[in-house]
């Protein structure tokens, strides 16, 4: 009997660990294949590409369009000891893997779209709204973090996996989970240890990104708490922040990011927010949903997109304005949603 259980769990997990065999073969014919993730990428989409181009048997190059980087992305980029490509060496590339970037709008690579438009394209993404741009696409929404998918076609193919991608693809997964805290698949763990096991360093991992705040990213935080309000009804926790006050604590918008865990850790909350000007009249919404209340109709509503309970959108306009229209439409999604719980479920 239990033999039995192991054993379809066994082949339940084959299923899920299956890889497109087209994408393996697409990518093991490359010889100058080019690396893009998302504009403004995440711990998840720099461990993706990093961890992809090390491993890809042909003459792998990464580029970035020309944004700067924050600070644990460009720490990656040390790590990885990688040096990004320039248009030139883009234009010479013979395919083109894009990774957890939902839409092509999102690409970033200096000129855009169009630049890749006699390239084949493989997407390689986790995002539920993925538009399936690539001539090859392979997006599976139910996993935790691109990274996984990277680990897997990793493993599946054969490629090496030595302790620094490792430590990068674990980055990902750990990221995306925030420490595996949200809703976990035992797939997400089970790449978690294949990386461990090659060597991926969580502790490397949790000191370089998460205990490592420089004194105006902490002098940001201080601001995001005196900021943080609740709404009356203590479904929506929010924060806001100025350019003046991103400023005055030494930081850039490309500082802001993950801050939103800060009206997120209230309890009892529904949903938790973060508006902040990412320039004059533009205001950059991070938004997150506590299990059983999604955020991303409300992003998609506002013409944003992102994950189940992890989503983001820009509004125009001044920020105080913004965060009233802001919390009109989020306050009527809540009211339209009234079976769905926040906080307090118990394990
Ligand atoms: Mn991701």
């Amino acid at each position: 009997m239990w033999f039995r259980i192991a054993r379809v769990a066994s082949v339940l997990y084959a299923q899920a660990m299956a890889v497109p065999q087209e994408v393996i073969d697409a990518l093991s014919a490359a010889g100058r294949p080019v690396v893009i993730g998302h504009i403004n990428p995440d711990i998840d989409a720099m461990g993706a590409m990093l961890g992809l181009s090390r491993a890809l048997p042909g003459e792998a190059a990464v580029t970035f369009g020309n944004r700067p980087l924050g600070p644990r992305p460009a720490a990656m980029l040390r790590w990885a000891d990688c040096r990004p490509a320039d248009a030139q060496r883009v234009r010479q590339a013979d395919l083109a893997v894009v990774v957890d970037t939902a839409n092509v709008g999102r690409i970033n690579v200096q000129g855009g779209w169009e630049t890749l438009a006699d390239l084949r394209v493989i997407n390689i993404d986790h995002h539920v709204s993925n538009e399936r741009f690539g001539r090859h696409n392979w997006v599976e929404p139910g996993t935790s973090s691109t990274c996984e998918l990277i680990c897997r076609l990793i493993i599946a193919a054969g490629w090496p996996l030595d302790p620094t991608t490792a430590t990068l693809l674990y980055a990902g997964i750990h990221a995306d989970t925030c420490g595996f805290s949200l809703p976990t698949s035992a797939e997400a763990f089970e790449a978690a240890v294949a990386l461990v096991r090659a060597g991926a360093k969580p502790a490397a991992v949790g000191q370089s990104l998460w205990r490592s705040q420089r004194p105006q990213e902490f002098a940001l935080l201080r601001t995001v708490y005196q900021n943080t309000r609740t709404t009356p009804d203590g479904g929506i926790a929010y924060s806001s922040l100025s350019l003046a006050e991103i400023e005055a604590a030494g930081c850039t918008p490309a500082d802001v990011d993950d801050q939103v865990a800060i009206p997120r850790s209230l309890a009892g909350i529904r949903m938790a927010a973060l508006l902040s000007e990412a320039e004059p009249g533009v205001v950059r919404i991070n938004l997150r949903g506590e299990e059983g209340t999604p955020v991303l109709p409300l992003a998609a509503q506002l013409g944003g997109g992102g994950h189940p309970y992890s989503a983001g959108v820009r509004m125009r306009g001044p920020l105080t304005e913004v965060v009233e229209r802001f919390l009109g439409h989020a306050t009527e999604y809540l009211h339209s949603r009234p079976g769905e719980h926040g906080k307090g479920a118990t394990p």
